[in-house]
């Protein structure tokens, strides 16, 4: 049994507890008020079924708002996630159907001093960002575990996987952060395959620049995290954390879960740092944690700018999966880890409260629920080689393009094959 993970006034939805609300979209035709950035903010009121691109407006000119305002209304339904299942990447980025990446948290000094620049020069392999790997390996996981995912009415026939969405955890992190993202956009490429819609990110031109340009500095502290990791987490449940093993940033432990945000049923994976050892700890997700690194908070300006950017990335990131705590170490300039902190997620918004023009999570989960309302009525096209680019740049409506046969396509074949050739047999049977 799955207990309830209280969170704050945003829990999740008990699946029996029925919730009425006004529900709003903040769709507008870009044409309307002859510019971006300006709108007539009418909330549109609810049918799913009403046609957005009717009459005389032209499908490439619609866009999705993203201002804040549009969002402020009552947090949706997001039901408990549920995890299906996980997956383990190894040293060498191979997909294992199983767990065994998965790692043992062990508490550390509350003051603990570690060292973070240990090893980056000779015990640190880093995995090759410049390889893409797409959805790949969640789709590895759907074609290794069919039987639970696979519909069971007849009448659903033509959707092989009884979900609408599938995609990465850390796509949706930046839909949620969308509102609030004042400085590096995205590009989500979207297909729609027998009747489920997998979205999978498109490396921006900016972000593959500063990929390519990166300063030793940065590449050293973008080391750091996975050195905090190493310092915190065992192989198994009765050993302790290595700190002069190697760091090697091809391992990985996926969990994949599934739940619903209003009636967009969502599977999704996330990579998961460790659980907690406690054998009578919680089922997953709710025995994760989090870990994560950031610079120690001096002065008034840093603990507001911690608050306003830094927890409302935590928090979306959590969030999704249903990870209740992050664990956070507090480093100097040098690199040494001179505090460790718990944050449960359920408090993360009582600690933003006495911030002004703070971030809200309502705002961030009814944007994600509009985007995806968007996609399902834009992508309608069930054609894998077909995909609709949308396109997030800062202060922008989202946008989106078509492409037939391009660059962008992203089903891999031997994933259509398998999915054609099990959904045909089953339909004879
Ligand atoms: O190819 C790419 N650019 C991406 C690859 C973008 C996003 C994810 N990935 C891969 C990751 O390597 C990992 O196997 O997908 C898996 C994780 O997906 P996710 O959980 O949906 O991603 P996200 O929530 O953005 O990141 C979770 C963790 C990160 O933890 P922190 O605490 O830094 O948020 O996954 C790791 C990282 O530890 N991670 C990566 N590791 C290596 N290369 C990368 C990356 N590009 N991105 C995230
Ligand atoms: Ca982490």
């Amino acid at each position: 049994m799955l207990t309830v993970v209280a969170m704050d006034q945003h829990k999740y939805h008990h699946p029996n507890s029925s919730h009425h609300k006004k529900r709003q979209s903040a769709y507008q035709r870009e044409g309307d008020d002859g510019e971006r950035g300006h709108y007539k903010s009418k909330h549109f009121k609810p049918s799913h079924h009403q046609q957005y691109h009717s009459g005389s407006n032209p499908v490439s000119s619609r866009g999705l708002s993203t201002r804040r305002e549009l969002y402020e209304r009552d947090f949706p339904v997001y039901k408990q996630p549920v995890e299906v299942g996980s997956f383990s990447l190894d040293s060498r980025r191979r997909f294992f159907n199983d767990a065994r990446q998965l790692r043992y948290y062990v508490e550390p000094d509350k003051e603990p001093n570690f060292d973070l620049r240990d090893g980056y020069k000779d015990r640190f392999i880093k995995r090759d960002d410049s390889v893409k790997e797409k959805l790949d390996h969640i789709l590895r996981w759907i074609l290794a575990n069919r039987s639970k995912l696979s519909s069971k009415s007849a009448e659903n026939k033509s959707c092989a996987l009884d979900v609408d969405f599938v995609t990465w955890r850390g796509h949706l992190t930046k839909l949620l952060t969308t509102p609030y993202e004042a400085r590096e956009g995205w590009l989500l490429a979207v297909t729609r395959f027998r009747d489920t819609l997998y979205i999978s990110e498109v490396e921006t031109e900016a972000a593959r620049r500063e990929r390519e340009n990166r300063t030793g500095r940065h590449e050293e502290m973008m080391y750091w995290g996975y050195k905090f990791e190493q310092y915190t987490c065992a192989d198994t449940v009765h050993s302790s954390p290595d700190p002069g093993g190697v760091v090697n940033t091809n391992e990985a432990f996926c969990t994949v879960v599934q739940t619903r945000l209003a009636d967009h049923r969502l599977l999704f994976s996330g990579e998961v740092d460790c659980r907690d050892k406690d054998p009578n700890a919680p089922g997953p997700p709710a025995c994760y944690i989090e870990l994560k690194t950031s610079a120690e908070i001096c002065t008034p300006k840093q603990r507001s700018n911690f608050h306003r950017f830094k927890l409302l990335k935590w928090w979306a990131q959590s969030f999704l999966p249903g990870v209740p705590r992050v664990v956070a170490g507090f480093r100097d300039h040098d690199g040494v880890v001179v505090s460790v902190e718990t944050f449960p997620i359920s408090k993360i918004s009582h600690l933003i409260k006495n911030e002004q023009n703070c971030w809200k999570p309502t705002v961030c989960m009814n944007f994600c629920c509009d985007f995806l309302s968007f996609v399902k009525q834009t992508v309608t096209e069930d054609d894998p080689s077909v995909v609709y680019l949308f396109s997030y740049e800062p202060h922008r409506d989202v946008t989106y393009s078509l492409h037939r046969d391009s660059q962008y396509s992203f089903l891999p074949q031997w994933y259509m094959e398998e999915i054609t050739r099990s959904q045909d047999s089953h339909s004879q049977s």
